[in-house]
């Protein structure tokens, strides 16, 4: 077991017993909600993974250590505290952990936790990618590498079109990840449930994607799944109205000159902003559908 990790004993027990386990990130909680929603709602989503037969993990860095499951008194720390955490991504690790501090998971290092830790399948509301302007800022998100290195799967309700969607499925394609779609031959763009694009698999049921993932890991094949989930149709938002407010937040953020780690963050808070918290109750209501299909298949996995 790696020096810097601590697994809380109820996932190391299922862990050890064969038993399913969910990851889930931490900077969903502290940058991509406020309180007290991001605090009621990661403690939710832990409680639906477990009404599905399996056991939660949610996943940070607290005072320098690496953790795999928080108690449900960390997590309101998370979300109590917010922005004022650092959000952690592959570059981060090593220097919070020096450093003694705490940091928020993304999707990237999640998934780095996740198997040191020896999770499979981890879920969550948006993944990064590659950015509008990329062509330019390039600006793609390290959850894209990670995916292609790292063998986690992620359950997902899509890409926002805060990113390039085209370009975020190339990036995929080139270094050999799959997007599965379940139930869907289309790419859900999270806050609604079709976008123009294609995935490169539809797939209708938990056991099949537990099937394909399994036999990726046999195989010994680096890099994990991307599995998209669309929104339920009733939290599904209105596209003309979600898509002007990213437009006009990408907009903001371009003229403000916002960079780097910022631009996501930026752009997930003004997003809510315009909509007036419309985003926000589609926001939780798709993570709490990933929960459930990530719950199933992590079931699946384990069974087969
Ligand atoms: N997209 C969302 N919601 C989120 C994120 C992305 O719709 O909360 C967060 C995730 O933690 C993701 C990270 O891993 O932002 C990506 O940040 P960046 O684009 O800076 O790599
Ligand atoms: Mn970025």
């Amino acid at each position: 077991m790696n020096k810097y990790l601590d697994v809380k004993p109820e996932v190391a027990e299922a862990i050890a017993a064969g038993k399913p386990v969910v990851a889930l990130e931490s900077t969903i909680i502290s940058h991509g909600m406020p309180y007290p929603q991001n605090a009621q709602t990661a403690l939710s989503v832990e409680q639906i993974i477990r009404d599905n037969g399996a056991v939660p993990a949610t996943i940070a860095i607290i005072g320098g250590r690496l953790k795999a499951g928080l108690t449900p008194e960390e997590i309101e720390y998370f979300g109590k505290k917010g922005p004022k955490i650092a959000k952690a991504s592959r570059r981060d690790l090593a220097i919070l952990c020096a450093r003694g501090e705490d940091g928020a998971t993304t999707v990237t290092t999640t998934m780095m936790i996740a198997d040191m830790a020896g999770i499979r399948v981890f879920a969550t509301g948006g993944v990064g990618g590659v950015h509008r302007g990329a062509e330019t800022t390039m600006d793609i998100s390290a959850d894209l590498e990670e995916l292609a290195s790292t063998p986690v799967m992620v359950v997902c309700a899509g890409c926002k079109s805060i990113l390039d969607l085209g370009l975020t499925l190339e990036y995929l394609e080139t270094n050999g990840v799959p997007v599965i779609g379940y139930g869907t031959e289309t790419l859900p763009a999270f806050y609604t449930r079709e976008s123009p694009f294609r995935v490169d698999y539809r797939m209708d049921t938990p056991e099949e994607i537990a099937k394909a993932f399994r036999i990726k890991n046999e195989m010994g094949l680096r890099g994990g799944m991307l599995v998209t989930n669309p929104i339920p149709a009733e939290y599904s938002m209105d596209p003309a109205v979600i898509n002007k407010a990213i437009d006009d937040a990408v907009e903001e953020a371009r003229q403000k000159g916002i960079h780097g780690k910022e631009t996501t963050p930026f752009l997930l808070a003004r997003i809510k902003d315009i909509t007036g918290g419309d985003s926000l109750d589609s926001n939780i209501q798709l993570v709490y559908n990933n929960a459930r299909l990530a719950a199933r298949i992590a079931k699946a996995y384990c069974e087969g």
